[in-house]
């Protein structure tokens, strides 16, 4: 049976038994009074007419008495009166009136018996009547009775005319309730229903389509709600299968530097590549009265250096290190990699106050614990918001100065420094292709929404034409919020933003690291585990390392205390196993990173307190930046590597380590809160906040035997392999010169 059918047949049976119920009592009603009127009608005809009879009841007046019944004749509704003497012999009656039934005389003696009148409802030959018998007194003795014929079929016609007429409006009322009711089900029901269906069909046919709306308040609202996110993760999950199915297609030949720098030259043909980030790739500083130049110990350096190593270009960054001044030419520039320079690096210069509010204020104490879920509170303060935006427009000015010669330049806008660079850049050079690559998460909307200028910092950002994130739940967090904060349209097909006639694209490039390396790079002679033991001063069988900033996203504390909890749970692990951690003190001037490194000191020296013996520890803290070089023996000697971070964009040290197994043996223990562990699935994935899983990760680690640990190595070194720095870089430029720009 059809819905409709149903619903209107549910509303006709419910009308019907209101009325039927109704109607009994009005029925009820209406008898009763139109009885209780008959009654009192009756009885005061039969009082007035006693007193004309009784005086001739007696005195046998017969005709008199004849002649006086006589005239009632017909009357209305009046049949009839009779008279009867105490014998109950009919003494005078009205003509007409047909013979009397046998039952009379008893109504009749018993009304003189009692003395009483008396009114009774009865059928005589088909016919309802009402009979009134009053007992004639006369001299105080009954002399007879005088009964009323009434016809009492009228009452039952009235009721049956109380019946048709509320049957009759029931089937109007009927008609007209069941018509409405088709007609809101269309309108409400089954017209939304249809266009959600239609909308539906044209999403399976994988034609075009716009976002699902129903007007506000609707009750299929949830289900529209519902629906529409599922279909967003239905083309999620279609964008990441085609992008699967073209990797896969691209992974035929490996992505290295050389097939990167031609495949950058036949799109850029002969321009130049434009990056902008904070950090600089090379830091000139100052160690006693020698001048160094270091690398950072940045995941940005790490992953974008290669990339301008293999294509040219320039590279535009904050001049951080004490020494930088010193070594630029006249126009801030300086060519790098020292030793073989390959392309430019043009310093920016900041005032202490500048660096401040911008880096350590907005960015760092701001942005960062606000993108990262690990539990440090973002502070967001007026002035560091200033000095940000100032900092953004003096690299903006930068940009700007280099690409004015450059027609479309290509400009690689890096991290969270730097959220308002892509709309001041093309305010100026609409003609400019920008891309925005944000290395650190991006949290749900309700978690952005803190930041007090939050539509600022969106509104730079979708002056890119490109926005890129590691992974595709970052980019979904990012439309949502954009949706949720500024006057925009989202284009879930193409994952993009329309603002103000302009599209900026949002989409995943998994960044990774220069792997396979250069050649001429390889490690030769290889550092032994043994050394490295014997060069911290222990004695110990079994290395665990961990190489960090020293963060609080990167989860150091929670390693430590697994640490500490294995070696409770397997005490056979005393005095074997090791752990060194190698942490890069990082933006020390934040109280919450100073506090940070006295926290992981003080838990360090607790747990060694509680374990280490004469030239054994379980824990060495190596609290300094170390160069690549002075890394690599760790990882290739460690039997265990564990990145913990509680949050983290990527982390490129769970890809350095397994790109430094060359052996294929060691384990990675890896969070589960890392985009790395989307890639590397090998690894022991695990949730650093359950310090138990982790010990047992540790042991299981440990224990594992030789060929897992190569038959793990290698499906990740593969992973590795297909998806390196090359890749990243040649999918995130393709994709950006692929965008039709209109200026
Ligand atoms: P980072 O937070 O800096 O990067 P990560 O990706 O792990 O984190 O990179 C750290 C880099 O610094 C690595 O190359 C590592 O070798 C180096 N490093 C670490 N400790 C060091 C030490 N003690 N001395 C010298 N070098 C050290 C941000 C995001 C990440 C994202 C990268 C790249 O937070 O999620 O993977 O950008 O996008």
């Amino acid at each position: 049976m059809k819905v409709t059918l149903r619903i209107v047949l549910s509303i006709f049976i419910a009308i019907s038994l209101i009325v039927l119920l109704f109607t009994l009592f009005q029925v009820q009603q209406e008898k009763a009074r139109l009885k209780a009127e008959l009654e009192h009608r009756v009885s005061l005809l039969a009082e007035s007419l006693e007193e004309s009879v009784a005086p001739l009841v007696g005195q046998g007046n017969l005709d008199r008495l004849k002649s006086i019944v006589g005239k009632f004749s017909n009357r209305q509704r009046l049949e009839g009166v009779a008279i009867y003497d105490t014998k109950d012999n009919l003494i005078a009656a009205t003509p007409d009136l047909a013979p009397m039934p046998p039952t009379i005389p008893t109504i009749v003696t018993d009304a003189m018996n009692a003395n009483q009148a008396e009114g009774v409802f009865i059928t005589i030959k088909d016919k309802r009547r009402y009979l009134y018998v009053l007992p004639i007194n006369r001299d105080g003795n009954v002399a007879g009775a005088l009964v009323i014929f009434n016809d009492a079929t009228y009452i039952q016609e009235r009721l049956f005319q109380i019946w048709k007429n509320n049957f009759v409006r029931l089937l109007v009322q009927a008609f007209f309730i069941s018509l409405i009711t088709m007609l809101v089900i269309r309108w409400s029901i089954s017209g939304p229903i249809a266009r959600l269906v239609e909308w539906m069909k044209g999403f399976r046919e994988d034609k075009a389509i716009e976002p699902f709306h129903l007007p506000k308040g609707n009750i299929f609202e949830p289900l529209t709600k519902e629906i529409t996110h599922m279909v967003r993760s239905i083309m999620v999950a279609r964008s990441a299968a085609e992008e699967e199915a073209r990797l896969r297609h691209t992974a035929d030949s490996l992505w290295t530097a050389k097939r990167l720098t031609e495949h950058i030259r036949s799109l850029l043909k002969d321009k130049n590549l434009f990056v902008v980030s904070n950090r600089e790739p090379y830091m000139h500083v100052r160690s006693g009265d020698q001048m160094e130049c270091i690398i950072p110990a940045s995941g940005l350096v790490t992953a974008v250096e290669p990339v301008l190593e293999a294509c040219g270009g320039l590279w535009i960054a904050h001049g951080s290190g004490e020494a930088d001044k010193e070594v630029v030419d006249q126009q801030d520039k300086i060519r790098v990699p020292p030793e073989e320079p390959l392309y430019t690096l043009k310093r920016v210069w900041l005032t202490t106050e500048e660096e401040e509010g911008y880096y350590f204020g907005f960015s760092n104490e701001g942005l960062w614990p606000l993108c990262h879920i690990a539990h440090t509170r973002p502070i967001f303060r007026r002035v560091d918001w200033n000095h940000y935006q100032t900092v953004n427009e003096k690299f903006a000015r930068a940009v700007l100065e280099e690409i004015y010669a450059t027609d479309e330049p290509l400009v690689l806008v890096q991290d969270y420094h730097f959220a308002l660079l892509p709309r001041l850049i093309k305010e100026e050079r609409p003609d400019a292709r920008i891309a925005l690559f944000w290395h650190i998460p991006w949290p749900n909307p309700e978690s952005f929404g803190i930041c007090p200028w939050q539509r600022e910092i969106l509104d730079g950002m979708l002056g890119a034409d490109l926005i890129g994130f590691h992974i595709q739940l970052h980019c979904n967090n990012f439309l949502d919020t954009v949706d949720k904060a500024l006057e925009s349209r989202i284009d879930w097909e193409h994952f993009a933003v329309k603002r103000k006639d302009h599209t900026t694209y949002v989409k995943p490039f998994p960044i990774s690291i220069a792997y396979p390396g250069d050649s001429n790079n390889l490690n030769l002679t290889r550092i032994k585990k043994g050394d490295i033991f014997k060069q911290l001063g222990i004695k110990s069988r079994l290395l665990g390392v961990g190489v960090d900033r020293l963060d609080y996203t990167k989860g150091i504390l929670e390693r430590l205390r697994a640490i500490e909890r294995f070696l409770d749970k397997y005490p056979d692990y005393k005095g074997k196993f090791t752990f060194v951690e190698l942490g890069a003190p990082s933006r020390t001037l934040i109280k919450r990173y100073q506090e940070l490194v006295k926290e992981i000191e003080a838990e360090v020296e607790r747990i060694n307190a509680r374990f280490q013996t004469g030239d054994w520890k379980p824990i060495i803290l190596l609290k300094r930046h170390h160069s690549h070089k002075e890394i690599k023996p760790f990882y290739e000697s460690a039997d265990v590597c564990l990145v913990t971070s509680l949050h983290d964009g990527m982390n490129l040290v769970a890809k350095e380590y397994v790109a430094a197994r060359e052996d294929e043996q060691g384990v990675l223990i890896l969070s589960r809160f890392t985009g790395a562990s989307r890639e590397l699935r090998d690894a022991l994935i695990v949730n650093p906040y359950n310090i138990e899983q982790m010990a047992d990760a540790l042991r299981t680690a440990l224990e594992m035997d030789e060929e897992e640990q190569r038959a793990r190595m290698q499906k990740m070194r593969e992973s590795l392999r297909s998806n390196n720095i090359y890749r990243w870089a040649a999918n995130l430029i393709e994709e950006l010169t692929k965008i039709r720009i209109e200026y």
